[in-house]
Order: structure tokens, then sequence, then C-alpha cells
């Protein structure tokens, strides 16, 4: 089992409880696709992908994207149990998306990246540390289905 520190509990806490699960997805997405244009193959049904601005603006980039951000809000409220809450998900993205588990970390990253233009200077190094950290458990999860 995952052991946290008391800071990375209260961090990750802290981080989920004051986030916009709605913006925040939305554009961890967006840059996901932009960034790493050949995560878009999952996406075929989203409609319009073309370029940067169609992916901001595709409505349904944003409301997936609030959509993993709330997945990821329940890992936080199963801090001690991430593997269990994420089996049936684990399963979805490997039996029946077929999504690449390296996609995870590609997310995440962007995830982070969102996430330190929002706090500004209180994305210390240590709160970073904490929220990779709480990313790579929940990647790892959603990646123990695959065999
Ligand atoms: Ni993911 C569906 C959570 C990473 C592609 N994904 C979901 C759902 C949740 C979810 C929740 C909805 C499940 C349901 O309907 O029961 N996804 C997460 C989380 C992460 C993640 C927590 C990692 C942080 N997913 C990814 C990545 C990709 C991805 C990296 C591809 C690049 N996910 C999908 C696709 C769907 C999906 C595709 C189905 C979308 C749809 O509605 O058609």
């Amino acid at each position: 089992m995952v052991e946290w520190t008391d800071f990375e509990r209260a961090t990750i806490q802290d981080i989920f409880s004051k986030m916009d699960y709605e913006s925040v997805g939305h554009h961890a997405l967006a840059r996901c696709l932009v960034v790493y244009p050949w995560t878009q193959r999952y996406f075929g049904n989203f409609g319009n992908l073309y370029n940067a601005a169609a992916i901001m603006g595709n409505p349904m980039v944003a409301a997936h994207g609030a959509v993993v951000l709330h997945g990821l809000g329940k890992a936080v409220k199963n801090m001690d149990n991430i593997k269990e809450t994420y089996a049936e998900l684990s399963v979805l993205h490997s039996e029946k998306l077929h999504v690449d588990p390296d996609n995870f970390r590609l997310l995440a990253d962007c995830l982070t990246i969102v996430v330190a233009s929002r706090l500004g200077t209180s994305f210390t190094a240590e709160v970073q540390a904490a929220f990779q950290k709480f990313l790579a458990v929940a990647a790892s999860a959603l990646r123990r289905q695959y065999h």
C-alpha cells in the first residue's frame, strides 16, 4: 500500500478542494490533445479536433476533461485504496477503450502544468512532488488491469 505523509495528504486534499474541476479538466485534456496529437485517436467520435483552437472550443473535450477530473476526485476521497477504486476504470481503459497506458503519464503531465499555472508561487517544489506522486499512484492503479 502507498504511504502518504501528513503533508502529502493535506496538499492533495487542499489542491482538489479548491480546484475548478470543469475548467482544469478541460484545459488539461485540451493541452494533452494538442501537445501529444496521437492521443486524439481515442476521441474519434468527438468531432472537430483539427487544431488547437478547435480542440479548446470543442464542448466534448470540455465535458470529458471534467469527467476525468471527477475520476481523479474519487481517488482523492480514497487515497488509501486507489487500486480498488480504479479497478473497473482500469478494465474499461484496457479492454474496451484500448488506451495505451503510457498516455496516463502524458495527461498527468499536462494536468500538472495547468495546476501549476493556476497556483502560481504556491506550487512549490514540495507541492509539486506531492501532486505528481498522487498522479503517479493514480496512473499505476489505472494500469493494473492491463495484461
Ligand atoms: Ni479516461 C473515459 C478517467 C486518462 C481516454 N476516463 C473515462 C471515464 C473516466 C476516465 C472516469 C468515464 C468512464 C465511464 O464512462 O464509465 N481517464 C480517466 C482518468 C485518467 C484517464 C482518471 C487519468 C488521469 N483516458 C485517459 C487517457 C486517455 C483516456 C490518457 C486517452 C488518451 N477515457 C478515455 C476515453 C474514454 C474515457 C476515450 C471514453 C470517452 C467517451 O465518452 O467516449
